[in-house]
């Protein structure tokens, strides 16, 4: 796969792409990733990329035209099914599905946004999509630039090594993970679920599924109505509410309505 990153600051994204997982997948070939300068693709003696927004207002406007010179230049160095993504709080989210369908790309070029906004016409006439990371504003999109490249680089086949599979990770069950726990066996006084301990995998596994979904259903309530959900798992949530209204040690301050479907 090869990936793209368009900023005007790439040293800010360099040290973090030449690090842990990715710079792996980066010697071990399973990504080729460049950073584009994005002021290398302006004309004008003062290199500029921004300007004042047409309507008046706060604040300056990233400048069309470097964005296009530099997909121009990007498009001619390589060819393959291709996604232009624009990163922005204006985007559609950003998840673990997406990072998915990017995984099996062979191109990706994300194109990093700064100051108040980007020129409509690099979403409109470049970027395929528009992404975002959450409902919050950073001061530039590299960062959430960076967050996209990881997610996608670690479910490049062979990325991930014997450190552990992308298919257990939270989300890809459409559950959060349950809590993890090493040693020692008591911390500050803190002990470990006895049942850890018991050598009963089957015990341990149904352990692990329950706080998983007790997890879910305490702080992403929204993400159960579409996880696949087993007859199992269904009783094992009533449980938990019964236990809730018992006041019980996990009690929970949100119900979810998709139990009583
Ligand atoms: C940016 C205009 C880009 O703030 C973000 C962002 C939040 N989630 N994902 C991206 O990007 C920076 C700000 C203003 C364009």
């Amino acid at each position: 796969m090869r990936i793209d990153l368009v900023t005007i600051f790439p040293r800010m994204v360099e040290g973090p792409l030449s690090d842990g997982i990715v710079q792996r997948a980066r010697e071990a070939g399973l990504v080729d990733l460049r950073v584009h300068d994005l002021r290398d693709f302006t004309d004008d003696r003062h290199r500029s990329v921004d300007d004042a927004p047409f309507g008046g207002g706060p604040g300056m406007v990233m400048k069309a035209e470097p964005f296009f010179r530099a997909l121009e230049t990007i498009a001619r160095e390589s060819a393959g099914a291709e996604v232009v993504a624009l990163l922005s709080p204006r985007g559609r989210p950003f998840d673990q599905a997406t990072a998915r369908r990017y995984s099996r790309l062979a191109r990706l070029v994300l194109l990093c946004g700064r100051y108040e906004g980007v020129d409509e016409r690099v979403a409109e006439a470049l970027a395929d999509e528009e992404v975002s990371l959450g409902d919050f504003v950073l001061t530039g999109g590299e960062t959430a630039a960076l967050a996209v490249v990881e997610a996608t680089v670690r479910l490049l086949p062979g990325a991930l090594g014997d450190e552990g599979s992308a298919e257990t990770d939270s989300f890809e069950g459409g559950l959060l993970d349950w809590p993890h726990y090493t040693r020692p066996a008591v911390v500050r006084g803190r002990g470990v679920p006895p049942v850890l301990l018991s050598g009963d995998h089957g015990e341990i596994r149904r352990w692990r599924r329950r706080e998983a979904l007790r997890a879910t259903l305490e702080r992403r309530p929204d993400l159960l109505a579409s996880a696949r959900l087993a007859a199992e798992d269904r009783a094992m949530l009533r449980e938990i509410e019964d236990e809730a209204r018992e006041g019980g040690p996990g009690a929970l301050d949100k119900k979810a309505a998709v139990l009583h479907k």
